[in-house]
């Protein structure tokens, strides 16, 4: 059913995939699936395809651009909805590390805990261990989540953690901080340290409900 809006991540039509989502928003077609069936498979043809040469570094630019439209479209959908609810009591810090400018699946996982009432601050792409210890001083999180999609980038996130665990105060040493993205693994987290790990959104945001119930408890 999702043929249209694949079509429009394909050619990279920004206008079309944001009036798209606005139709299934009419037909109260569930995020979700117009997540996991149309722009999570666009996006994962659209990296098959640059692998196979039948796309070029610019076309999976566009179709990035068309993806991160439709995402921003559903957030503010949902928001019109009333469906989000601005500010939960958790509250998350996310961003993609340093050297790293993907930013899909960040986004995704950022708007799934955004529905589900945690208070997010996304911090964006490229984002520095300096940048990240500035915001925890501002935004006092419960999580820190950072994502990396590249191998050479992966080892940023080894040095986000160690900035974070090298600061003494209280606001630090209770955050728990999580991993995730292509390469990353539950090894490599356990190996730099990192509180949590997960491969795809639906169970990052299990993993931070269970740890949220687990402090209260
Ligand atoms: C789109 C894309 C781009 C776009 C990014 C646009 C954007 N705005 O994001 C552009 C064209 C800019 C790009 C650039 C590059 N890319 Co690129 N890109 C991709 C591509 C095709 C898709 C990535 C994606 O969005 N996937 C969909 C999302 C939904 O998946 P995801 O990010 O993995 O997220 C899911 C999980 O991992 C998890 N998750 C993600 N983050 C987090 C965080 C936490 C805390 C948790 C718990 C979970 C979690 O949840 C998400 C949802 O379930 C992949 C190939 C692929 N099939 O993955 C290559 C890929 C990632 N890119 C690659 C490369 C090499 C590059 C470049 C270096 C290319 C170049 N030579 O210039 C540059 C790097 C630029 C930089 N400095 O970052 C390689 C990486 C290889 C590696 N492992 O090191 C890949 C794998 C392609 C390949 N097979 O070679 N890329």
């Amino acid at each position: 059913m999702f043929k249209d809006l694949k079509e429009s991540i394909y050619s990279g039509n920004v206008p079309r995939a944001q009036e798209l989502i606005q139709e299934y928003a009419l037909r109260r077609v569930p995020t979700k699936r117009i997540i996991e069936e149309a722009i999570i498979p666009s996006i994962e043809d659209v990296g098959k395809k640059f692998l196979t040469d039948d796309f070029f570094i610019t076309d999976v630019l566009l179709s990035a651009r068309a993806a991160n439209a439709a995402l921003r479209a559903i957030e503010k959908q949902d928001r019109l909805d009333g469906k989000v609810m601005i500010k939960g009591r958790t509250r998350v810090v996310i961003g993609t590390v340093h050297g790293d400018i993907h930013n899909i699946g960040k986004t995704m996982l950022s708007l799934l805990l955004e529905a589900n009432n945690f208070d997010v601050i996304d911090l964006g792409v490229d984002v520095t261990g300096e940048k990240f210890v500035k915001s925890i001083i501002k935004y006092k999180p419960d999580f820190v989540m950072l994502s990396a999609l590249l191998m050479t980038t992966m080892n940023e996130m080894r040095c986000v953690i160690d900035l974070i665990r090298k600061q003494n105060t209280k606001e630090f040493t209770k955050i728990k901080i999580m991993v995730g993205g292509g390469p990353v693994t539950s090894e490599f987290a356990k190996e730099i340290g990192a509180d949590g790990y997960a491969d795809d959104a639906y169970s990052a945001l299990e993993w931070v409900k269970e740890n949220i119930e687990l402090k209260n408890s």
